[in-house]
């Protein structure tokens, strides 16, 4: 691993927006709005952290980034579209995200469920575009990416988050609705990688495991940091949790327990990476820096 990891970020993160950039419909392209919109949310700063996931994977299986970049923009769409969803009046109903206004206090809340259904539609339509492999056809890539997005776990666990506001949660309810909501995209985001360069399905299985661990300390510190951060520090609205009256690790074990949790977690995603040995230094390192992140 020659690259420090800051540096190994910022490059990662400049090829996915140029490859973002490249497939997305430019915003003079009609209907020049919804262009605009899907833009304006994909570009507006996010941290890429699950296509460098993503990339990172197919790079400790030995895949090609070339190969795997399709994929890793596609998670992305989706993650976007998530939050676009999230941020309406209907679901969170924030105004502040990535830095900048929501996309429905900019474009209107029609737009903005357009702009999250367009970038929906486009990750299918960028997977369908990856190339498949010896063990990996086509129809395995786009049956991780459905499966992680849909009824059963990013739009299952939003529902369990939005059914569970204002009630008493268990820890183990937690667990479910952020191996959900959180968990299984990045899941997916790492498998798609490693499924490009041809992982075969025990590495494949180790890996999935990395990502449902590293997806749950990441929640953990994401609530932390909620409770913990100013708006202007995480570019997006502070405090909310507490004020929606949502279950969180903190809100349930207390501040210290939930530190312990997200190191735990993180444990359990390095663990899962033993078999990997050497080739999964860049994926261990970017566990470490995702539970001292401060944003
Ligand atoms: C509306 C279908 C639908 C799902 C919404 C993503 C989501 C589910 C809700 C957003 C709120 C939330 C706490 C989600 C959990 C995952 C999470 C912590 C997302 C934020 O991810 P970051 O920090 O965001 O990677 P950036 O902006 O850096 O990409």
């Amino acid at each position: 691993m020659r690259e420090p990891l800051d540096a190994y970020l910022a490059s990662r993160c400049r090829r996915v927006d140029l490859a973002l950039d490249r497939f997305l419909p430019k915003a003079f392209v009609r209907p020049r709005t919804l262009h605009k919109a899907m833009r304006y949310s994909l570009f507006a700063g996010g941290k890429r952290l699950r296509p460098v996931l993503c990339l990172a994977a197919a790079e400790a299986c030995g895949g090609r980034e070339a190969d795997a970049m399709p994929l890793a923009c596609a998670v992305e769409c989706i993650h976007t579209y998530s939050l676009i969803h999230d941020d309406l009046p209907c679901m969170d109903d924030d105004d502040f995200r990535r830095g900048r206004p929501t996309s429905h206090k900019v474009f209107g809340e029609g737009i903005a469920v357009l702009a999250g259904d367009a970038l929906l539609t486009i990750a299918f339509e960028l997977v369908a575009r990856a190339k498949p492999t010896k063990r990996w056809p086509s129809a395995a890539y786009l049956r991780e990416l459905a499966t992680a997005s849909g009824s059963l776990f990013l739009v299952g666990g939003q529902v369990a988050d939005l059914e569970g506001e204002g009630r008493p949660t268990s820890p183990a309810q937690l667990r479910w609705i952020h191996e959900r909501k959180t968990s299984a995209l990045l899941a997916a985001a790492i498998c798609l990688g490693a499924m490009s360069a041809n992982a075969t399905p025990d590495t494949l299985r180790d890996l999935g495991r990395f990502g449902t661990n590293l997806g749950l300390a990441f929640q953990v510190i994401d609530d932390i940091l909620d409770a913990t951060k100013t708006s202007a520090e995480l570019g997006k609205t502070a405090g909310k949790d507490a004020k929606a009256g949502k279950a969180t690790y903190p809100s349930i074990l207390g501040m210290k327990r939930a530190e312990a949790e997200a190191r735990r977690f993180t444990a359990g995603a390095v663990g899962a990476l033993r078999l990997l040995g050497r080739r999964a230094a860049r994926l261990h390192a970017l566990a470490d820096h995702l539970l001292n992140r401060q944003k």
